[in-house]
């Protein structure tokens, strides 16, 4: 019989399975810490190539070179974008929706997408990029979203990076989607943020920043203006949250002190993502900020999630399979253990750090 009482009090104990809440999304995570410690005879990732060219003839995103569509690429200095040749969503798509059986629904779905070169380098990664070039990408985001959104109520900023995160090419870019309908997951942050700002009076990702920067405990980087933690709740076992300290609902919005500091924390976190296997570290990222351009939108905080697919070295990856595809999402180590460990790394990138001992 399902009673009414209170939930009995717990006394956490680190190793003891328990179930951690999201109030980003109100999904739980199953946290069972200390199952990273058996035995693995399973897949193991191909490293990716880890030197390469600073400019390479073959790459479809490198200066000058020609693309799949027969588009020929400028000469960019710093940042360059254009329209996805294989776009997953078209402006000229139709927004009808299909009639016919209730079960068996179907609309259209208009958008566009985008590929954003981050350098001219080939051989470079954000997290090998100097704080102003990194600062050059965070604008590049905030132009693609600020005329996006003029058309479009949601607009996904978003990196995969490395093979093991099904990223194409090495060269350093991301992708941006437009589209006319808020995904779910939007929809979903969206109406957790309405409802926690109404019921609290503030908005729940700054409430939620000003407390982990009290803690500290899930902290891995931070500076006046933004900070990096593991969440409470993470699911992938180094993922991160972004999170700026004033109100922000977009990236449109940031001020000059806002961008800088940004530009420093993605630099710091990345470069300990690196560090922390001394390999190049796969993830996907993306942005998510108030839908539209113009409505208030305070209960919203923009924020970056990092979703990284690691454990247990730069060969092994979780696996989000059974349990999680089935019931519930499972992580292995505390997200205060994975702080921890990203915290400790050094600032210095280890490839930078190694051609300074060679030098
Ligand atoms: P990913 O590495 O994240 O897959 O991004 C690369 C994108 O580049 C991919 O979406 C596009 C692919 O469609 N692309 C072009 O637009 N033109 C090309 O010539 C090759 C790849
Ligand atoms: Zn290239």
């Amino acid at each position: 019989m399902a009673s009414r009482t209170a939930p009995e009090p717990w006394a956490p104990m680190p190793e003891d399975p328990h179930r951690r809440h999201n109030p980003l999304t109100g999904e739980w995570v199953l946290v069972s810490a200390g199952r990273t410690r058996r035995p693995w005879q399973g897949q193991e990732e191909r490293l990716g190539e880890d030197r390469r060219p600073a400019y390479d003839p073959e790459c479809y995103l490198c200066p000058g070179n020609g693309r799949a569509s027969g588009a020929r690429n400028p000469d960019y200095v710093t940042t360059f974008a254009f329209t996805n040749d294989f776009p997953s969503l078209r402006p000229d798509t139709g927004r009808g929706e299909q009639v016919g059986h209730p079960l068996l629904r179907a609309q259209g779905q208009p958008g566009t997408c985008r590929v954003l070169c981050f350098s001219p380098r080939h051989d470079l990664t954000l997290a090998e990029m100097a704080t102003a070039e990194i600062a050059a990408v965070v604008d590049l985001w905030r132009e693609q979203t600020a005329e996006l959104a003029a058309r479009y109520p949601w607009v996904q900023v978003f990196e995969n990076r490395g093979e093991a995160m099904g990223a194409s090419n090495p060269h350093p870019h991301g992708q941006v989607w437009a589209s006319e309908v808020l995904p779910r997951q939007a929809a979903i942050e969206d109406e957790r943020q309405r409802v926690h700002a109404e019921r609290h009076g503030r908005p729940l990702l700054l409430e939620y920043a000003g407390l982990e920067a009290h803690l500290g405990e899930r902290v891995v980087v931070a500076n006046d203006t933004w900070l990096a933690v593991v969440p409470y709740w993470a699911v992938w076992p180094f993922e991160t949250l972004v999170l700026p300290r004033e109100p922000l609902s977009r990236l449109t919005a940031l001020s000059g002190p806002q961008r800088t500091g940004l530009a420093e924390v993605l630099q710091g976190l990345l470069v300990r993502y690196d560090n922390l296997f001394a390999a190049p570290f796969p993830y996907s990222m993306g942005w998510h900020g108030a839908p539209g351009r113009e409505d208030p939108a305070g209960h919203w905080q923009v924020h970056a999630h990092f979703y990284p697919p690691l454990l247990r070295s730069a060969s092994v990856r979780k696996w989000m399979v059974g349990y999680e595809m089935l019931a519930d999402v499972q992580r292995d180590l505390t997200p205060e253990e994975a702080a921890e460990r990203l915290r400790a790394q050094p600032a210095v990138h280890y490839r930078h750090a190694a051609a300074q001992e060679v030098g």
